[in-house]
């Protein structure tokens, strides 16, 4: 069901519907067909298919260069509240238009900022009143909620990391109020992406001690929300650096050896960006199966990099290739645990109709289902787990069983070599794993 406001925003655009790949319909699902089965279980449920508020409803396209490109309409009133409630019609039109279930936001997205945090609490009560109705009218869920503690120049040497008290309280007042409302508005999950926790020059920097200061803030996070009944994850959200030279949670084995140091693991999981993976030198795979391997793997923020720099540009992703190499690490982890497909992703500044942001959309969630159905097809019919199992076979039994449990010393391992002949050289066979993705795309 669409769900429009007094005025309806995306005119021209009707509700998006999958018309298979035959279509020639630009406002269609090829691939995306939400009551598919695949693996068990339909698309809709793999995914949850979530809209950020903040790059779709209020990024015009700035960027250091020259200012936004974009009018919204719902921008146009000059009372703040009016203009919230504008643009929480817009985005509705626009998530139930696409078919999605969830959004994600920041406090500040939903409603400007107010100057003092008493008045903004009064706003972010009005704004989350009104929003919870759409949500009553649409069925449409938070997949997320968060903090914007980076934006605000208050934040400008960091917010949990900062090195005034007072600064960490005020980010503290900021983390209950949102999340207050997220609770309020049944969120699942909760993030915490520290844009700022993190530094540009050592020679002022205390890093032991930050660090301690983030994972108390996180620690009372986490106390006062299970306080308030709320069950769903918290998810650390890594990025290796921008705004800082250095963020604290760097990439994945980061994050997580940090949640470990300060037992926060149990409640805590992570929520992986493909832009941030890559500016981390590393691969969305890569990052998928990190936080997969330690058993949390929570959500994805799903973007784009692009090949020929390192900025985080957040473009729609469209790379099949590698969508389909981190569908095979989400089908082998059973999925994500709590968290959805975010897409944390920005139309460009010249994409000015309003829309480029249905055809960003639809791209991005034909290629993830595209990727989804090509990844299950390798592993039940390519053939691509029996190799890779096959290559680990010397320890299924005898003496590399006996290893893996434990049970050899050094000198039992020398005591195998000595006796034993020179190891076979054994092919990795990388191209033929290559060949079969590519058979199965
Ligand atoms: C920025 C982050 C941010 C988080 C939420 O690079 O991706 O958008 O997802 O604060
Ligand atoms: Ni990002
Ligand atoms: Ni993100």
């Amino acid at each position: 069901m669409i769900l429009t406001g007094n005025k309806e925003y995306y005119k021209g655009v009707g509700s998006i519907q999958y018309e298979g790949k035959a279509s020639d319909n630009p406002f269609a699902y090829k691939y995306y067909n939400p009551d598919q089965i695949v693996a068990g279980k339909t698309m809709r449920d793999h995914f949850k298919f979530a809209i950020a508020y903040w790059h779709s409803l209020c990024g015009q396209g700035g960027d250091p260069f020259g200012p936004g490109t974009q009018q919204f309409p719902w921008d146009a009133s000059s009372d703040p509240i009016q203009r919230a409630k504008d643009k929480a019609d817009a985005a509705f039109e626009l998530i139930t238009k696409l078919g999605f279930d969830y959004f994600c936001f920041h406090d500040v997205d939903l409603i400007e900022e107010a100057p003092t945090l008493t008045e903004n609490e009064k706003r972010l009560q009005q704004i989350t009143d009104y929003i919870a109705e759409k949500q009553q009218a649409s069925g449409v869920k938070l997949l997320w909620g968060t903090a914007n503690c980076f934006s605000n120049p208050v934040y400008m040497n960091g917010a949990a990391t900062n090195p005034d008290f007072n600064v960490v309280a005020r980010a503290g007042a900021q983390i209950k109020m949102a999340l207050d409302i997220t609770i309020k508005l049944g969120g699942e999950n909760y993030v915490f992406w520290g844009g700022r926790e993190g530094y540009m020059s050592l020679l002022n920097t205390d890093m032991s001690r930050e660090l301690d200061h983030m994972a108390q803030l996180l620690t009372l996070a986490r106390d006062y929300a299970r306080a308030q009944g709320f069950k769903g994850n918290f998810f650390i959200e890594p990025k290796p650096m921008e705004p800082m030279k250095h963020q604290y949670d760097f990439d994945a084995a980061t994050a997580i050896g940090f949640l470990n140091k300060y037992g926060l693991a149990k409640d805590f999981k992570l929520n992986i960006e493909v832009n941030h993976a890559t500016l981390a030198q590393h691969t969305f795979e890569h990052e998928l199966a990190v936080a997969a391997d330690a058993g949390l793997l929570g959500s994805i923020d799903a973007n784009r990099g692009d090949n020929q720099n390192g900025w985080d540009t957040d473009q729609f992703p469209v790379n099949i290739y590698e969508v389909t190499e981190a569908m095979l690490v989400f089908l082998r982890a059973g999925g994500l645990q709590g968290g959805g497909i975010n897409f944390d992703a920005k139309i460009r500044r010249n994409s000015t109709d309003l829309e480029d942001i249905f055809h960003a959309h639809i791209g991005g969630a034909d290629v993830f289902a595209r990727a989804l159905v090509a990844a299950d097809r390798i592993m039940h019919q390519g053939g691509l787990e029996e190799l890779r199992a096959a290559r680990y076979a010397s320890f299924d039994q005898g003496e590399g069983k006996r290893f893996e449990e434990g049970k050899l010393n050094l000198e039992d391992l020398t005591k195998i070599a000595l006796q034993g002949s020179t190891p076979k050289q054994i092919s990795g066979k990388q191209e033929r794993y290559e060949n079969i993705l590519n058979q199965y795309i």
